[in-house]
């Protein structure tokens, strides 16, 4: 059955949002995409708050339905189109594996690496939300080095969050360079569609940059 509602995407290019474009385009979806200049801080307009108070992106609206959060926003729309392929469904055997990594991205990997980045004090081990992030590191690196995916033999959704995720942190050095992130980034980066987002966002932000120096004059 085809879904006739509008899918609107809410977009500031090379953020965390940049992961739910790639998402998109693999899905193969129709969208429409609403870009703004974070750095003109246009997430924080009154007509965004409403879409989502905190003014982060991502964010997407199906019909009269507005999600935020990037993983509630993958998990949504690979259940809303599972003829991609791209999300294991409920009675599949891959699904418990697929939410489980999904789910510790947002909730284990992010704390992990933000307190990390900032030299803040984990809490301690029975406390933490993520135990330490030695640990987290060490139990993703032991899922990537069995490949090729996360989930085995199939490319999923998962994978696309995950490359995005190394392919930042490691970039900004949040995250070491152990040999079976960079081999696993490199693999999903390598994909077309990852690359047309990586320029297309590379335009769009050089675009922000040059309204905002036209702005200062
Ligand atoms: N928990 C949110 C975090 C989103 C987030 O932090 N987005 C950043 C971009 S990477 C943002 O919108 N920052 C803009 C701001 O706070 O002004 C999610 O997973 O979607």
């Amino acid at each position: 059955m085809t879904d006739e509602r509008n899918l609107t995407f809410f977009h500031c290019p090379q953020t965390r949002s940049s992961t739910t474009r790639v998402i998109l385009d693999e899905l193969g979806v129709p969208y429409d995409m609403q870009v703004m200049n974070l750095k003109a801080g246009e997430n924080r307009n009154e007509a965004y708050l409403k879409i989502n108070p905190l003014g982060k992106v991502p964010a997407i609206r199906h019909g009269e339905t507005v999600i935020t959060e990037q993983v509630a926003i993958a998990l949504y729309l690979g259940d809303l189109f599972p003829e991609a392929g791209l999300a294991p469904t409920i009675s599949d055997p891959d699904r418990g594996a697929y939410l489980r990594w999904m789910i510790f991205y947002a909730a284990s990997f992010e704390p992990a690496v933000v307190d990390k980045a900032q030299a803040r004090e984990p809490s301690p081990e029975a406390m933490s939300v993520y135990g330490s992030y030695d640990q987290v590191l060490d139990i993703l690196e032991e899922a990537l080095s069995q490949g090729p995916y996360l989930l085995g033999q199939r490319f999923s959704i998962a994978d696309i969050q995950w490359a995005s995720a190394l392919h930042w942190t490691m970039m900004f050095g949040a995250v070491p360079e152990r040999p079976a992130f960079s081999a696993y980034r490199d693999r999903i980066i390598a994909r077309p569609i990852f690359q047309n987002v990586f320029a297309s966002d590379q335009n769009l932000a050089e675009a922000h940059q040059a309204e905002l120096k036209a702005r200062e004059k």
